[in-house]
Formats: C-alpha cells, sequence, structure tokens
C-alpha cells in the first residue's frame, strides 16, 4: 500500500464511522417518535387489541354477533359503538356501515372464509382479518362523509373487486 492509499483508507474508515453514528442516531430518534405515537394514540387506537379472540368460522355467519348484519352496530357506551364486521370473499357486511361522527367506534372483524384485509381509505386504520380471529381496533371519525373499505390482502379471483362503505353521519 502506498502512503497515498493509506490516507485515503484511512479517511474513508473515519468517513465511515460517521455516517455510522448518524445511521445509529437517525433510528434511534424513529423509535422515540413510534413511542410518541404509542404513548398518544396507539394505546386506544388503531393497533389490533393484543389479546387473542377466537371464533368459528364456519358458525360465524348462523350464530352471533355478525349473524344479522341490521344489528352489527351496537351502542356500547355513551360516546362508544362496536361494529361486528365480516369480512367474506368478496366484501365486507354490514354495507355500508353507519356510525356517528365523533364517537368512538370499536370495530371487531372476522372472516368466514381466508384472510383479508380491512383498509379503512383516508384513515390508518388497516389490519388484517383471519379466519378464526377477531380483529378488534378503535377509531374516531372527526369527518362526516363516506369512507370505502378496501380489502389489501390477497384473498382470491375476486379480490380486486372487494370493498365495502362505512357513512359516517353528521
Ligand atoms: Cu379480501
Amino acid at each position: 500500500m502506498t502512503e497515498r492509499e493509506a490516507q485515503l483508507k484511512k479517511a474513508l474508515l473515519a468517513y465511515e464511522k460517521k455516517w455510522i453514528a448518524f445511521s445509529v442516531f437517525t433510528v434511534l430518534l424513529f423509535a422515540a417518535i413510534i413511542a410518541f405515537t404509542l404513548a398518544n394514540h396507539g394505546l386506544r387506537g388503531v393497533i389490533p387489541v393484543g389479546q387473542l379472540e377466537r371464533v368459528d368460522p364456519t358458525k360465524v355467519r348462523s350464530e352471533g354477533p355478525w349473524a344479522d348484519p341490521a344489528k352489527a352496530v351496537v351502542q356500547t357506551g355513551p360516546n362508544q359503538y362496536t361494529v361486528y364486521v365480516l369480512a367474506f370473499s368478496y366484501g365486507y357486511q354490514p354495507n355500508p356501515i353507519v356510525v356517528p361522527k365523533g364517537a368512538e367506534i370499536i370495530f371487531k372483524a372476522t372472516s368466514p372464509d381466508v384472510i383479508h384485509g380491512f383498509h379503512i381509505e383516508g384513515t390508518n386504520v388497516n389490519v388484517e382479518v383471519l379466519p378464526g380471529e377477531v380483529t378488534t381496533v378503535r377509531y374516531t371519525f372527526q369527518k362526516a362523509g363516506e369512507y370505502r373499505i378496501i380489502c389489501n390482502q390477497y384473498c382470491g379471483v375476486g379480490h380486486h373487486l372487494m370493498f365495502g362503505k362505512i357513512v359516517v353521519e353528521e
């Protein structure tokens, strides 16, 4: 190695150390921002409830809270509604889901067939719906209007046609 090469190597390694330090700092900053979001919105928000809730996918359509879509929206508090959503090949029930603005909505979603997505367009509600399990998330709609539900988890030949609708009333 010539002296020039040795100098270059030294400079390169020093520069690389700065890059590593900067990258580690950036990752820690990301972690801090994520922790901030968790502390402020996460615990009662769009993160799926961690507790396992089992259901029988062969029976959800015939018995229990998902069996009758007309009774799927249940008031469960002074300003809280629980919505029992069934995500199936290839749609959502009830359709539309009608809820009031400003109320805490607890979505409890499950599937009678395969895995589906439950992504409410324009919000950060974006969860997976697994057959045999109940996915629970909370969301408060601050704006009235229509929201589209998109299945963003490949579920078969009708996947690209799988949508639902939420109507948030004033
Ligand atoms: Cu689907």
